[in-house]
């Protein structure tokens, strides 16, 4: 069985995995599943009903560091991990970073930043707090020489290339300036990612596949302000 990535190419963190795939020439499908339903085709198999989420040949996976891991782990070819111990708990140290402290910081505010909704000055206060704590700590581990983690290409570069971009535009959008703009030097960075044919082809496919997202996030607004309008 061919190992397959569930999910949409939306979404960064599934991003995060088929980056990875990618960039390790590993076989691999896609299987295109949404979030935002409790059908079993998702639940079964994510139990917070999250994606991305991988199917092995003995079961799903889910959470993607730990996707990311078992990948490493069952795909020895072409390591993203460095063999030495204290490199590889830099790497890791870079990917929970700027899971916790950067994406999912800068997530709460994305209702009002990407979908139309509102989050209140309270809110947006309390997660400017911890964006400026989360990216002044950031730039005390990130080296961006040439790549996030020092001069080999990393997973840490397969979560920056999916999260920063997301971070510094919910910031700019929230907050009037690109907070991460003004802290590090991850648009040039981006450039450089960009040329690899790996990212183009993410970037490509994550195009395509937003253009559906939108459409169907909108039809959700809509039906919740009809079913609300109706009651
Ligand atoms: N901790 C999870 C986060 C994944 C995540 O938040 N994915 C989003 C899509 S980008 C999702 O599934 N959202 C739907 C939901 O939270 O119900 C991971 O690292 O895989």
């Amino acid at each position: 069985m061919t190992l397959k990535l569930c999910g949409f190419s939306a979404s960064n963190y599934y991003n995060k995995i088929k980056l990875q795939l990618l960039e390790k020439g590993v076989a691999f499908e896609e299987e295109l599943v949404w979030t935002g339903s409790t059908h079993p085709k998702l639940m079964e198999r994510s139990p917070m009903g999250k994606v991305p989420f991988l199917d092995t040949p003995q079961g799903a996976i889910s959470e993607s560091i730990a996707c990311a891991e078992y990948i490493e782990q069952a795909y020895p070819e072409h390591p993203l991990l460095p063999k030495d111990a204290f490199a590889a708990g830099k790497v890791r140290e870079l990917i929970v970073h700027m899971d916790l402290h950067l994406e999912l910081v800068a997530r709460v505010l994305h209702s009002e930043a990407l979908w139309g909704g509102k989050v209140s000055d309270g809110v947006k206060e309390r997660q400017r707090k911890l964006l400026d704590q989360g990216i002044a700590s950031f730039t005390k581990i990130a080296k961006f020489s040439p790549f996030v983690a020092g001069d080999t290409f990393t997973l840490a570069d397969c979560a920056a290339a999916v999260h920063l971009p997301l971070v510094g535009m919910t910031t700019k959008i929230i907050y009037g300036e690109d907070l991460l703009a003004k802290a590090t030097p991850y648009k040039d960075y981006l450039k450089h990612l960009a040329e690899r044919p790996a990212f183009a082809k993410m970037n490509a496919d994550r195009k395509e596949n937003t253009e559906m997202f939108m459409a169907k996030v909108r039809a959700q607004v809509d039906a919740a302000k009809a079913a609300k309008a109706g009651a």
